[in-house]
């Protein structure tokens, strides 16, 4: 088991730190993000501690799109967004600021121009946990 003390992912999944979690497998965690850069967004990790897409296995890579493509399909219908984003940075330059390889779940609403390189804003706890609800619902 790849594990990393430091890292806020791993405490997260140890369970040494809170979440809001909407879907856990044996081997992937999804949980809101607690910087929201909109309502819904969803973070999507490995258990194990891999620090980006290049270390990440190929067979956890594998389980963690399928968590992906299942928590993207439980946001379209509960959060009935016009689009949905993935996003995954590796890397300083592409503004990775947690090294536990993950995937951004992002809800889009047309014209809201993101950009990619959102600031870290904290969230509404209340919104975040209305959001966690809504698709924790629609997954069950
Ligand atoms: P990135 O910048 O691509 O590495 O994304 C890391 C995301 O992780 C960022 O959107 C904020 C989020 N984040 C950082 N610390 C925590 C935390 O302790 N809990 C939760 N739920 N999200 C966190």
């Amino acid at each position: 088991m790849s594990f990393d003390s430091e890292c806020i992912f791993c405490k997260i999944v140890a369970g040494e730190i809170g979440s809001m979690p909407v879907y856990e497998d044996a081997n992937t965690l999804a949980f809101m993000d607690i910087n929201p850069v909109v309502y819904g967004h969803t973070l999507i990790i490995p258990k194990q501690h891999w620090q980006n897409l290049y270390e990440v296995p190929d067979d956890q890579l594998a389980e963690v799109s399928a968590t992906a493509k299942r928590v993207a399909t439980a946001i379209s219908k509960a959060l009935v967004p016009d689009g949905v984003s993935f996003v995954q940075a590796n890397g300083k330059g592409a503004a990775q600021s947690v090294l536990h390889f993950h995937v951004h779940i992002i809800p889009r609403t047309l014209g809201d121009d993101l950009k990619i390189n959102w600031k870290l804003n904290p969230g509404n706890p209340d919104q975040i946990r209305s959001a966690a609800q809504r698709i924790v619902r629609e997954l069950q």
